[in-house]
């Protein structure tokens, strides 16, 4: 079995939502440290266009996207599940709104003007405009982030919430952490580290409580690696992807077909490549690259579209 890398960088809030988590799975693994903003020419032969943080590696199989990124860790390390029977649709749920929501909101507070001279990702002119002109390019022509005026109120309506329900149970639903913990916590995390807005939680005991609990996880063992180690990794093996599986009466589409698949919120580069797998929670391609031979892309059904290629390549 090969060994888990992650993808990541360490201001980045869902890399920090797996981090997290593999420190919760006492998760021993490598990490490769991917750059804030564009280009990303390690990533990219693994990917296939996909540029969002974080990302995790198993040998030749790419999984994007942390709603399918924690389900993998956690079949691989089933003990402690964050997926917790009887809790199923209420866990996905607050899961996937916190991390579009409310993270939204958070970054939207964490962007403010009078938060980013505390930002380890503004310390300089040229790295600001550098990381504003990306991200507005991530954001294809919307804007990713509220005005404050709308963010602020937000942010404390949901930090009020949390801390009212965790006033009686050591996590959000109940005794053990599930998905919508980690979701919450980076969300959190990102406001709190910074200098200027960590008064924000003042009235919020009971959530700094939970987020010192959350924090004690840590990140696990990990061994940093450098992108070249990565890719010689993913060029030693073949994808694990079995048998092509798909549910064609959905979608429309088989096995086989040339598809390309990319988010629906953000970050629209599409990944082309060969349809392996679908199922109503997941999506792997084929790819080949010069670099890595050839991978397995794999998504979430959640927050991706899957069209038929346009290319006959
Ligand atoms: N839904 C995605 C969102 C990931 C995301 O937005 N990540 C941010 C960093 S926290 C990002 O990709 N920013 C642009 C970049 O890193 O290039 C997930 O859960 O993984």
């Amino acid at each position: 079995m090969p060994k888990i890398i992650l993808h990541h960088y360490p201001e980045s809030p869902f890399a920090e939502k797996i981090r997290l988590l593999l420190g919760y799975k006492h998760a021993n693994y490598q990490a490769v440290t991917i750059p804030v903003i564009m280009p990303k020419p390690d990533l990219m032969p693994l990917t296939g266009g996909y540029r969002r943080t974080p990302v995790m590696q198993l040998g030749a199989d790419i999984y994007c996207d942390t709603a399918l990124i924690a389900r993998v860790i956690d079949e691989l390390l089933p003990d402690g599940t964050i997926y917790p029977p009887g809790n199923e649709a209420t866990v996905a749920a607050t899961a996937r709104w916190t991390d579009s929501v409310f993270f939204r909101t958070c970054i939207s507070v964490a962007f403010q003007p009078r938060a980013l001279a505390e930002s380890p990702l503004f310390q300089d002119q040229a790295a600001a405009e550098a990381f504003l002109r990306d991200r507005a390019e991530l954001a294809g022509g919307a804007s990713l982030t509220l005005p404050p005026e709308t963010a602020l109120p937000l942010f404390h309506n949901h930090l009020g919430n949390l801390d009212r329900q965790l006033a009686g149970s050591a996590f959000l639903f109940g005794n053990q952490p599930t998905e919508a913990d980690f979701s919450s916590y980076h969300c959190c995390w990102f406001v709190h580290r910074n200098a200027a807005l960590a008064g924000e939680f003042d009235h919020y005991p009971n959530v700094r409580q939970w987020m010192s609990v959350m924090r004690e996880f840590g990140h696990g063992e990990l061994e940093t690696i450098s992108g070249e180690a990565a890719l010689d990794a993913a060029a030693a093996v073949s994808p694990r992807v079995a048998e092509g599986q798909s549910l064609e009466a959905l979608d429309g589409l088989r096995p086989g077909e040339r598809v390309e698949v990319m988010p629906t919120d953000y970050g629209f580069d599409p990944v082309r490549g060969v349809l392996m797998q679908s199922s109503v929670e997941h999506l792997s391609l084929l790819r080949e690259d010069p670099r890595v031979g050839t991978v397995a892309v794999h998504f979430p059904r959640v927050g991706y579209q899957v069209t038929r290629a346009a290319d006959k390549g």
